[in-house]
């Protein structure tokens, strides 16, 4: 599986994650480094995701970058070039997702162009990188698990400032109109994060209308396909610094699950 991470980097930490990593990162800027295969929906970002119960590490990429991530990402890192020795994990220190939410960052291509870090239960530690970015406009785990922390913020220790903002149209769909994951949510009647089946067939729906049918609402490329604009959108983070690839072992992922 070929993902693009993308670099978002810290603005201002939540004040736990500050006290956890003042003085260990050695000045180094501090990027979370979500795992998408939508980068055409990077306009869209209206947050981050952490999952609240899992163990991110800080691992550094050189004298001046830090990456955010599950260990056992900066592992796969590690035998891909983004650390500099082959198979070393180059880890600062460990931190819990809870501890992270809050924290604030930029989104790259973002129409919101500074977001917050929140917790979302159905985060894997088996996937990707551990920290997703989220576009609620089209992905219906997003979508419901902002509408869900909006409802009980209390319960999900965010304040409601961090959900600030409604999903931002990236792509058209004749079916779905300009917010798809809405649209799909709506008609399968998903209430919550919790609806785990409805949610996975949501977005088998999303990412197959969004793939065949979607035009370009935004960016650059409006107007486009979604199948021309990906390429090219991934493309244009990659040379301007802002993303990078990153690849997967896909069995050792089905073994895990299996
Ligand atoms: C932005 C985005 C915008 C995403 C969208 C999806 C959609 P897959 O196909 O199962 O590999 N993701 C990445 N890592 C994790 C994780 N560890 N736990 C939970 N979710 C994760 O899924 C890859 C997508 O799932 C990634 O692409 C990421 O969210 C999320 F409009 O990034 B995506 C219809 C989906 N739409």
């Amino acid at each position: 599986q070929e993902y693009l991470a993308l670099k978002m980097e810290v603005v201002e930490f939540s004040p736990a994650a500050k006290a956890a990593i003042e003085g260990s990162v050695g000045g180094r800027k501090v990027y979370f480094v979500p795992a998408t295969l939508r980068p055409e929906t990077m306009y869209g970002q209206t947050n981050c995701f952490v999952g609240p119960n899992i163990k991110y590490g800080v691992f550094a990429v050189n004298d001046t970058d830090a990456y955010v991530c599950t260990y056992r990402a900066a592992r796969n890192m590690a035998f891909q070039g983004i650390f500099p020795v082959r198979g070393e994990i180059p880890q600062l220190l460990d931190i819990l997702g809870s501890d992270l939410v809050g924290t604030k960052l930029k989104a790259p291509l973002g129409v919101m162009p500074e977001v917050y870090v929140l917790p979302m239960e159905n985060v894997k530690d088996t996937k990707g990188t551990g920290v997703v970015t989220s576009v609620p406009s089209d992905s219906p785990d997003d979508y419901t698990t902002t509408c869900d922390l909006r409802k009980k913020a209390e319960f999900y220790k965010v304040d409601p400032k961090w959900l600030n903002f409604e999903p931002i149209s990236v792509l058209r769909t004749e079916k779905y109109g300009d917010l798809t994951a809405v649209a799909i949510c709506k008609e399968l009647k998903i209430q919550s994060q919790k609806d785990i089946k409805q949610l996975t067939e949501a977005k088998e729906i999303a990412y197959k209308e969004g793939f065949y049918n979607g035009i370009m609402t935004i960016g650059d490329f409006k107007g486009e396909s979604v199948q021309d604009a990906k390429p090219k959108v991934r493309a244009q983070l990659i040379q301007m610094g802002l993303a990078f690839a990153y690849a997967e072992p896909e069995s050792l992922v089905i073994s895990r699950s299996a």
